[in-house]
């Protein structure tokens, strides 16, 4: 099944939208596989954005994406990885059509409240930075003979 990385940026987690922003994800038919909170230390942070390290905005987005805990996550589903990026909508929450995760609950292109993985190719590179294997579960939703 196809899966992507997920995380709920210090700014959704400390305006307390963990919870409705998972339940968006199950609600759609999405499965969750693995979820935890952390800080994200400087290196993963280098790592997960080494195409954005040289660009303006990177010394503000890496203050702000260690500014506190993330909710990071595995997510698995059919076409996963163009489905969350429809769900969340666009970079900037300006931009960001209403109905979107952005688009609900965002104002700044600064704390935009959540990433997504971009590419099947990004999702698996992600998830190897910060996840190991063994964190990954594996388990059956009762709902999936109806989802697929
Ligand atoms: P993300 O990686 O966080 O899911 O966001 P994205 O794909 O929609 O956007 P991306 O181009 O990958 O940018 C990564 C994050 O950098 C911040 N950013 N700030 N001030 C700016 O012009 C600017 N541009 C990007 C955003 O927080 C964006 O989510
Ligand atoms: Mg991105």
């Amino acid at each position: 099944m196809d899966r992507t990385f997920l995380m709920i940026k210090p700014d959704g987690v400390q305006r307390g939208l963990v919870g409705e922003i998972i339940a968006r994800f199950e609600q759609k038919g999405l499965k969750m596989v693995a979820g935890k909170f952390e800080t994200l230390p400087e290196d993963r942070v280098m790592e997960h954005y080494a195409e954005h390290t040289e660009k303006p905005f990177f010394a503000g987005l890496k203050a702000y994406i260690t500014s506190g805990p993330c909710f990071l996550m595995v997510w698995e589903g059919k076409d996963i990885v163009s489905i969350t990026r429809q769900m969340i909508g666009a970079t900037n929450p300006a931009e960001a059509a209403p109905g979107t995760i952005r688009g609900d609950y965002a104002m700044e292109i600064g704390m935009n409240v959540i990433h997504g993985s971009d590419s099947d190719e990004t999702a698996a590179r992600e998830i190897g930075i910060h996840f190991a294997p063994e964190e990954i579960t594996s388990y059956t939703r009762i709902d999936e003979a109806f989802l697929y």
